[in-house]
């Protein structure tokens, strides 16, 4: 983690920590059966209007100038985007509610940036290439399957609600991936890695689900139960 200077914090070590004692005492699992996917609000969730902010203690300071999107791997088409590259690309407008495994959700956040499918149209992944792998600039990594990152409302995101993503929400330029819990979109993003194997990432080895689908409760791997 050669990014992590002082002055853009240090790791909290306890907040991890808890977190991972969570994940292996399956906390906040609501264990409510049936099929939630027909009502909005995932269940264990409750609606925020807020935006809260969640990082590893690091808010990297992403300037135009350090910023490049590495996306690479086993693809047909490896690209390096410089912040300029990747703004001229065709852009996309979404709107997508968060789902945080902290159990608060947010709806009809407004997002533009560049689709997953035009990255995709771009680079051609190759038919092996089954796994994704994000890295982000604070030395942060998730997963996630191939077919979860070409969904269609799938963007890499420099604006929010008109406005470029702020510093502590991952600007200059943040993953959001809304069909699954917001860990899995990596803020701040640098590198983007097409795989055979499956990589877990920071919290998926510490206890996280590797898929993540709120509407199955997927917070956590391996959960004992009682
Ligand atoms: N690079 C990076 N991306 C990250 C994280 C992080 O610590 N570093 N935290 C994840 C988690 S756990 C959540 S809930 C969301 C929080 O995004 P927000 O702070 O914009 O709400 O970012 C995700 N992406
Ligand atoms: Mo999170």
């Amino acid at each position: 983690m050669a990014d992590d200077k002082d002055d853009e914090g240090r790791i909290k070590e306890k907040l991890i920590a808890t977190k991972q004692k969570w994940a292996r005492d399956g906390r906040l699992l609501t264990g409510m059966p049936g099929d939630h996917r027909a009502q909005r609000l995932p269940p264990g969730q409750r609606e925020v209007t807020n935006w809260p902010v969640l990082d590893l203690g690091i808010q990297p300071m992403v300037t135009a100038k350090r910023f490049r999107l590495e996306i690479t791997g086993l693809v047909e088409n490896p690209v390096t985007l410089s912040l300029d590259e990747f703004m001229a690309l065709p852009q996309s407008d979404m709107v997508s509610d968060i789902h945080c495994v902290t159990q608060w959700s947010r709806y009809d956040n407004h997002w533009q940036g560049v689709a997953a499918s035009t990255l995709l149209d771009l680079v051609k992944p190759t038919p092996e290439a089954r796994h994704v792998l994000f890295t982000a600039f604070d030395g942060y990594t998730t997963n996630v399957k191939r077919e979860v990152f070409s969904a269609p409302n799938v963007i890499l995101a420099h604006s929010w609600e008109g406005q470029p993503i702020t510093r502590e929400h991952g600007g200059p330029v943040r993953v959001v991936i809304p069909d699954w819990y917001f860990w899995k979109s990596a803020k701040w993003v640098n590198r983007i890695e097409f795989s055979a194997v499956d990589k877990p990432g920071f919290w998926e080895v510490r206890g996280y689900h590797n898929e993540g689908d709120p509407w199955r409760e997927e917070r956590y791997g391996e959960v004992k139960p009682g």
